[in-house]
């Protein structure tokens, strides 16, 4: 569980004591190894890929956004690389929920805590869609009401708060385990949005969705993706998932996970620091791989070794004493 605590063997503040360093970090009751966690859409959609990103060093893994049935998303193109990330449309491709036990089966054995995202179309079909979710295996939800291209979900659900408010309540009324709310940064004001999911019971927020986008051929005058809008992730938006975790940190008094262009340590710190608990990953892994998750929980332990801390607690929200 621990794989990435160290201990220093030689302490002087403690007169020669060992000082142990925890990555353990603690989500609503989840216990994580380290504070990385698997984004929902990348590599989340196969028992095989789940346990790849587990062996990997992941803390923790969200699936692909799965529906009450099985959906076969948008017409190609569905993704455009641009410059500082991504742009996708790839409307909500799954096999259904009742379809996605087989993967959630072939993850047995690892310690590793599986998120279901889940989507759906109202506060009632999310309640049944997260019931299914619990009964297949998953450790605990993240529910997707945010979505930037989507028709009546996605953040079609997340920029109203009373909606958003609503659908928390219909699924925490029949789920026990651990409700993460994902939030859309399309929206004017994210801390309303933020405290209608914990109003709701809501037991953390993930913060950010991809920004809505669009990407233009400029010879012929096409839009590139078939559904034309999409969202785009990666480095881009890193500045506004830190702005919209910080604005959120001071809002909620649950706690919060950071989503938005991490690369490198230098990044997951910088979502600590604004207020995150644990930081979702996703775009990166297009071109570092998998072996992110390692890299970047050996950065935040070096990055702890050198400030004399003990645990990735003491970094959580330190922005905002500035
Ligand atoms: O599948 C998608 O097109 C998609 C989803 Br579910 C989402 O939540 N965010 C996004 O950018 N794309």
């Amino acid at each position: 569980m621990c794989a990435y605590n160290i201990t220093w063997s030689k302490n002087f503040r403690t007169g020669g004591l060992p000082i142990t360093i925890h990555l353990t970090t603690e989500i609503a009751g989840l216990e994580l190894a380290n504070p990385t966690i698997l984004a929902a859409g990348i590599l989340g959609i196969s028992g095989l890929t789940l346990k790849r990103v587990a062996k990997a060093g992941a803390g923790a893994i969200v699936t692909k956004s799965l529906g009450l049935k099985p959906r076969s998303g948008y017409k190609n193109p569905t993704v455009v690389q641009v410059d500082g990330g991504l742009v996708n449309a790839m409307g909500l491709p799954n096999p259904g929920i009742e379809h996605f036990s087989q993967e959630i089966k072939e993850t047995k054995g690892i310690a590793t805590p599986i998120i279901a995202s889940i989507y759906a179309f109202s506060p009632k079909e999310f309640s049944i869609v997260a019931e299914k979710a619990i009964e297949i295996g998953a450790d605990g939800l993240e529910l997707n009401v945010s979505c930037p291209h989507a028709h009546k979900t996605g953040a079609e659900i997340g920029q109203d708060p009373r909606l958003v408010e609503a659908v928390v309540k219909e699924v925490k009324r029949i789920v026990e385990k651990p409700v993460f709310v994902k939030l859309t940064p399309n929206v004017a004001d994210i801390a309303r949005l933020a405290k209608a999911a914990e109003m709701g019971g809501a037991d953390a927020i993930t913060a950010i969705n991809t920004v809505k986008a669009m990407v233009i051929d400029v010879e012929t005058a096409t839009p590139i993706l078939h559904n034309k809008i999409g969202g785009l992730s990666g480095p881009a938006i890193k500045p506004i998932a830190v702005r919209c975790v910080y604005e959120i940190y001071s809002a909620i008094s649950i706690p919060l996970i950071g989503c938005g262009g991490i690369c490198n340590w230098r990044d997951a710190v910088e979502f600590l620091e604004a207020g995150a608990s644990a930081v979702q990953i996703g775009t990166a892994i297009a071109t570092k791989g998998p072996r992110i998750f390692k890299q970047i929980s050996e950065g935040i332990k070096s990055f702890l070794v050198k400030k004399k801390l003990r645990s990735v607690r003491e970094i959580v929200g330190t922005a905002h004493k500035k």
